[in-house]
C-alpha cells in the first residue's frame, strides 16, 4: 500500500536458563514437606528464598517467617533459609530447645567449609560480597576473626591484611561474575600473592542466568527481570542486561508492576527471572506482553542445567523412619 510502512514486528527473547535453581527448589520443597510431615506452624528463620510470592504462598500454608531465632517458641521446629546461617545461630537454636531443619544450599555450605579450612590454616580471607546480605552474614560467622568483607572494587583501597603472603579470596554465590573479577583484579594488584578459591564460589545458576541475559542484552530494547528487590542474583541480572547493551532493564515482582510507558518504541523485549522466582510469574509477564502485541517468543539458550540436590538430611531421615514404620506395620498385618 502506498504511503504505509509495516510496523516492525514485536518479539520477546526469553532467557534459558531462568528461574528456580536446584538450591531454591530444594529449600521450597523442604518447607512444604516439613508442613506435610509435622503440620503447621513451621518456623522459618529469614525468607526461605528472597521471593515475595514464594514467601506469601508458604505463609498461607502455615509457615511463619521470623528474622531472629529468639522469636521462635521453645520446642518448635525452625528451618534455616537457603542462604545459610552462622554457627552461632545453630547454638541459639539448641539453647532454645528448637528442632532444626537446615535448608542451606549445598553450594553455600561449600563456601562455609572453604572459609573454615582457610581460617584453620590461619589465612586472611577476603570475602567478596554485599554488606548486610544474609549469606555474607552466615559465611562471615564461620570465622569472624579471619574474614574481611570486600563489597566491590571500590572497597579494595581500605582492605588490610596481617600477612600479604597468606591471603585468599572467597565470594558470595550470587554476585555479578564480571564485577567480582574486577574486584579480584584490584585485590591481586594490591596483594600479588592472593590465592583464589579451589573452585567457583559464584554458583552455576547465577553464572548461567547472567550468560543468557548477556546474549539477549545486545538485541533487546528492554529487559524485564522477574524477581524481588532483596534478591541479589535477580538484581544482578538487571545490571548485566544494561551492561550488555539493553536500553532499559527493570526488576518486577509481578506483571502488574510493568509500566505501559516502558514499551513505547520498543520492538524487542528480553524476559528472564532470578533463581528464586517461580515460573508462574514469568508466565504472567509473557501473557501481559502477548496482550500488547508481543506474541512471538524466541528462546535464548545459554546453558543446559540438570543439577538437583537431595532434601535436607533431617527430612530424609524422617522419610526413612516413616518408610520403616510403614514396612513394620505391613509385616505385622501379614
Ligand atoms: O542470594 P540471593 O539474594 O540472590 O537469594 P535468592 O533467594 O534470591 O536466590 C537464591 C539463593 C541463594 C543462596
Ligand atoms: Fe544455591 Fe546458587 Fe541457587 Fe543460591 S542461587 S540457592 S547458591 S544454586
Amino acid at each position: 500500500m502506498v504511503g504505509m510502512t509495516a510496523s516492525p514486528s514485536r518479539k520477546v527473547l526469553l532467557a534459558a536458563p531462568r528461574g528456580y535453581c536446584a538450591g531454591v527448589d530444594r529449600a521450597v520443597i523442604a518447607v512444604e514437606k516439613a508442613l506435610e510431615q509435622y503440620g503447621a506452624p513451621i518456623y522459618v528463620r529469614h525468607e526461605i528464598v528472597h521471593n515475595k510470592y514464594v514467601v506469601q504462598t508458604l505463609e498461607r500454608k502455615g509457615a511463619i517467617f521470623v528474622e531472629q531465632t529468639a522469636e521462635v517458641p521453645e520446642g518448635s521446629i525452625v528451618m534455616f533459609s537457603a542462604h545459610g546461617v552462622a554457627p552461632v545461630v545453630h547454638e541459639e537454636a539448641a539453647a532454645g530447645k528448637l528442632a532444626t531443619i537446615d535448608a542451606t544450599c549445598p553450594l553455600v555450605t561449600k563456601v562455609h567449609k572453604e572459609a573454615v579450612r582457610f581460617a584453620n590454616d590461619d589465612y586472611d580471607i577476603l570475602l567478596i560480597g554485599h554488606e548486610g546480605h544474609e549469606e555474607v552474614i552466615g559465611t562471615s560467622g564461620e570465622a569472624p576473626d579471619h574474614i574481611t568483607l570486600v563489597d566491590g572494587p571500590e572497597d579494595v583501597a581500605k582492605v588490610e591484611v596481617r600477612d600479604p603472603s597468606k591471603v585468599v579470596w572467597l565470594s558470595q554465590t550470587t554476585l555479578s561474575v564480571d564485577e567480582t573479577m574486577e574486584t579480584v583484579d584490584a585485590l591481586k594488584e594490591k596483594f600479588p600473592q592472593l590465592i583464589s578459591p579451589p573452585s567457583d564460589d559464584i554458583c552455576y545458576a547465577t553464572q548461567n542466568r547472567q550468560l543468557a541475559v548477556k546474549q539477549m542484552g545486545a538485541e533487546a530494547d528492554l529487559v524485564i527481570v522477574v524477581g524481588s528487590r532483596n534478591s541479589s542474583n535477580s538484581k544482578r541480572l538487571v545490571e548485566v542486561a544494561k551492561l550488555a547493551g539493553a536500553r532499559e532493564a527493570y526488576l518486577v515482582d509481578f506483571a502488574e508492576e510493568i509500566d505501559e510507558a516502558w514499551l513505547e518504541g520498543v520492538t524487542t523485549v528480553g524476559v528472564t527471572s532470578g533463581a528464586s522466582v517461580p515460573e508462574v510469574l514469568v508466565e504472567g509477564v509473557l501473557e501481559y506482553l502477548a496482550a500488547r502485541g508481543f506474541e512471538d517468543v524466541e528462546i535464548v539458550k545459554a546453558a543446559e542445567e540438570s543439577i538437583t540436590f537431595s532434601l535436607p538430611k533431617e527430612l530424609r531421615r524422617d522419610l526413612r523412619a516413616e518408610a520403616a514404620a510403614l514396612i513394620a506395620e505391613r509385616t505385622e498385618k501379614k
